[in-house]
């Protein structure tokens, strides 16, 4: 599973093993003047500028450069000692990766902060402005790609063979502003100062073709067929460490970009139409432009579904190409899993099918034995509009010879459903990989299933709800097929850099070893009744919030109040979530005071901290940023509830930003409808910040509940199961608003304009599809979110027991810690040990 180079022609001619070959390749010295040295020398023969006529980029690169020379000994070592050992690796594969600033990380795993800090320091340079100017790569949307991030992290950090694949999106996820309260998307240019952490290997670049037709022919008796495809791309890869937590391991994440097989094309040049000679070349680059920022409902858009080829097919064949030329294709189950994150990349099993088949000239029932064992796929949501299809016609044109493959998959899976089932048409129609309706298209979850070893939820009510609801035929069908593995996040960038005050706190009271062992955290429960550690970790929380007002003041121009209670919700904005019943608790208790129905003093003080984008295409979702602006701007602007109600809604929500707000909240909103939100990653950041839940009992909320025990988690709202009788009793939204004084009041109170300078119109849409659709039932949890909001303010008066309880959330969380998520999928799914 190695990544580096591996075409043949990269072989050196001095051959292995000439003394040369072999000898290790060393870092520079791990001291402050060997840091020194290697900094200027990058600021001086990689920038070509002395440090006086340095800018503040030259510099921040040559730092950058100078800690990945100490990771680079490590990575040839670790990418040798993997290729030597020929272990069983694990290639993930995802069309999203929200890595987050790399700076920090990077140097964690060097284990040479204190050195590159003193180092800079004597070089007159302040390492906070190094770190200030890293653009964070925002290749992915949000759970999903944050997961893929943290899971490469655990890979690195256990030592386990992994590559990771994607695409190397010239633009991210849309840079988030607001006008007027309105969310306006910028394009990312993340890469227009270039990224120091990323290595092209364009002699690698794979051919990956498009289009054309498939014939049969015979070959020596045996028919065959073939793809005749109509047009070819470029896959470059690029190369991006990925760092173990003071192992010495280093792994690889191998990103592919799109470039045009013939850049440009000379003869039609010279005929003098300059557009058409460089058509093709954009045509092709168009595929690695940009990542699509939606992260519920495909678009079902062509060129979506040659982003999810191009790298797939790079991706295989790259896997491949590592191989002995004499390796015998039968043995790859033992060699590799390619883990399939949710269905993005599930193209790979006909084009796996296809290489074996077509081009290794294999038997079709080996090369399905074969790919069956290779495949494993993880699903992320549970709205059965995220799940994706794709139109036969779009992948006859697009993929010929794998729609005839999936076409022969799913007629030799309906057989074996057929023998087991009978002649059950129905179910025969529900099973099938080709729904008729509302057009012949591939549901690539089926396919997935059908292909894959395993299948997993990532959250055991999820995993459930997976089986009984989702694909409770293919449950049935294939026993022992399903599991679960619950989702994590990496302890490294969410404990250990995001908070080095609490990181501190921990390591003085039980030792280092819980930053790769989380578990450990559990020896933290005594010492949430010793009143010393409360006070330490009150302060260090007290000091998150501070800085955290540095941020956003320095950000955003606004500042946080001392003494509120920070409660955040930050997370994408879509229905299922509620960000819709958040403001309904906020409007409630800015009626409450300015109607003069609550004392303002009563009120315990509260700053509503939001962070969401919208995908650009999802109207209502930009509706409602639009009306928490717009509630916020009243409420910020009103003295009647001055000091007691703040709202603040930092654009542009992602991962740095989170790096800096978890840390500091007090409150954790994890609020979607039952049933709804797969697992969530946010809710256990938050709880390993020592922030109090507050949610449903859906997703990784029910696993957090249950660890951390009812007294430390505000629990409200119905259950999945009651979720479903409502639903099927029939749900009237406007019943709920009629029963509910304090609903119809804050209902009202939007419907009346008030926030929108007395015009009715704006938020009519919204107000009108609670009342009449409600979808998500915020109505029908209502009056159980206020009740338990009003536990809350009573529970946070007491800010010693508050403490107490956050400090027990802390310490009986280290379950949700990505490394365990990493052991569970070696030991249910993948079977790949670490490599020692
Ligand atoms: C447009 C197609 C599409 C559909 C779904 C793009 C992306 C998706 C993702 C699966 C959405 C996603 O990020 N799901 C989230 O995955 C997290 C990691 O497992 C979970 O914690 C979240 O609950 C889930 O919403």
């Amino acid at each position: 599973m190695t990544a580096t180079d591996h075409t043949p022609e990269s072989a050196h001619p001095l051959g292995a093993t000439h003394p040369l070959a072999l000898a290790p390749v060393t870092g520079p010295a791990s001291s402050v003047d060997g840091f020194v040295r290697q900094f200027l020398r990058n600021l001086n023969y990689e920038r070509g500028v002395p440090l006086s006529a340095s800018t503040p980029n030259d510099r921040y690169m040559a730092f950058a450069m100078t800690v990945r020379d100490y990771l680079m000994a490590r990575w040839l070592e670790d990418q040798k000692r993997q290729r030597e050992a020929q272990a069983k690796g694990v290639a993930y594969l995802s069309a999203e990766y929200l890595l987050g600033r790399q700076l920090d990380n990077n140097l964690l795993a060097t284990g040479l902060s204190e050195i590159a800090t003193a180092a800079m320091e004597t070089c007159g340079i302040d390492i906070d402005d190094l770190r200030a100017q890293e653009v964070e790569p925002g290749l992915g949307n949000g759970g999903l790609g944050r997961l893929a991030a943290c899971f490469i992290d655990s890979l690195a950090t256990l030592g386990v063979p992994n590559t990771g694949y994607g695409i190397r999106y010239e633009y991210g996820i849309f840079r988030q502003t607001f006008e007027d309260g309105q969310q306006v998307e910028q394009p990312d240019s993340w890469l227009r100062l270039g990224s120091p952490w990323e290595f092209p290997h364009p002699e690698a670049a794979r051919t990956i073709s498009f289009g054309g037709h498939t014939e049969t022919y015979d070959d020596e008796g045996t028919e065959r067929s073939r793809w005749v495809p109509a047009w070819n791309v470029l896959a470059v890869p690029y190369n991006y460490m990925v760092p173990g937590y003071l192992n010495g391991r280093v792994n690889t994440l191998r990103l592919w970009s799109a470039k045009a097989t013939n850049s440009f094309d000379l003869r039609v040049f010279n005929s003098g139409d300059y557009e058409e000679a460089v058509r093709s070349q954009t045509f092709a680059e168009n595929i690695s432009k940009v990542l699509y920022p939606e992260d519920s409902t495909p678009q079902g858009k062509e060129l979506r579904l040659q982003q999810q080829y191009f790298f797939v097919a790079a991706s295989i064949g790259d896997f491949l190409a590592s191989l002995p030329a004499d390796f015998d294709p039968a043995n790859l189950p033992d060699r590799i899993i390619f883990q399939l994150n949710d269905t993005h990349p599930v193209i790979g099993v006909p084009e796996l099918m296809r290489v074996l088949v077509d081009e290794k000239k294999m038997a079709w029932e080996d090369a399905w034995g074969i790919t069956q064992k290779c495949f494993a796929y993880t699903c992320h949501t549970l709205l059965p509009e995220a799940l994706e299809v794709w139109s036969v016609d779009l992948l006859g044109r697009l993929l010929p010879r794998h729609l005839e493959i999936i076409y022969r998959i799913n007629d030799e899976f309906l057989v074996e459903v057929r023998e087991r089932f009978g002649d059950d048409e129905m179910r025969i129609r529900n099973m099938s990989i080709i729904s008729e309706f509302p057009d012949r298209s591939v549901r690539m979850a089926f396919l997935a299933t059908v292909a894959g070893a395993k299948v997993n939820g990532v959250a055991e009510l999820h995993s459930q709800l997976l089986r009984e609801k989702v694909l409770p035929d293919f449950n049935e069908f294939y026993p022992g097929k399903f599991t679960n593995v619950t989702n994590g996040v990496t302890p490294r960038r969410f404990v250990r850099l995001s908070n080095p005050g609490l990181s501190t706190l921990i390591t003085e009271a039980i030792g280092p070893g819980w930053v790769t062992d989380l578990e450990r955290l559990r020896e933290l429960e005594t010492y949430a009744e010793d009143t010393q550690f409360r006070d330490a970790f009150a302060q260090v929380k007290a000091a998150n919030k501070r800085r955290l007002g540095d941020v956003l003041r320095a950000r955003d121009g606004v500042e946080i109040s001392d003494g509120h209670m920070l409660d955040v919700m930050v997370k994408r904005l879509h229905e299922y979530k509620r960000q819709m019943l958040k403001l309904l608790h906020i409007v409630t208790e800015y009626e409450g005071i300015v109607s003069g129905r609550v004392a303002a003093s009563d009120v315990q003080p509260r700053t509503f901290v939001f962070g969401a984008k919208a995908a650009p295409g999802y109207v209502m979702a930009k509706r409602i940023i639009h009306l928490i602006n717009a509630v916020g701007s009243v409420v910020n602007d009103d003295p009647r509830v001055e000091g007691r109600l703040k709202v603040l809604f930092p654009p542009n929500y992602n991962v740095t930003l989170a790096e800096r707000l978890i840390p500091a909240a007090d409150l954790s909103e994890q609020i979607s409808l039952a049933g709804k939100e797969a697992s969530g990653t946010g809710n256990m950041k938050f709880a390993l910040n020592g922030a109090l839940t507050i949610g449903t009992d859906d997703g990784a909320n029910v696993e957090i509940r249950e660890l951390v025990g009812d007294d430390n988690f505000f629990l409200f709202g119905m259950s999945e199961p009651e979720v479903e009788a409502l639903w099927a009793r029939g749900y009237k939204p406007a019943e709920f608003y009629q029963a509910d004084d304090g609903l119809r009041r804050a209902m009202d109170l939007i419907a009346s304009g008030a926030f929108s300078g007395g015009d009715k119109t704006v938020f009519e849409p919204i107000v009108s599809n609670l009342l009449y659709d409600d979808r998500f039932m915020v109505l029908a949890d209502y009056s159980s979110y206020i009740a338990e909001q009003a536990k809350v303010d009573a529970a946070y008066a007491d800010q010693d027991a508050w403490t107490r309880s956050a400090i027990l959330n802390v310490a009986r969380c280290g379950f949700f810690s990505s490394d365990r998520s990493m052991r569970d999928y070696i030991e249910r799914i993948w079977h790949t040990p670490p490599v020692i």
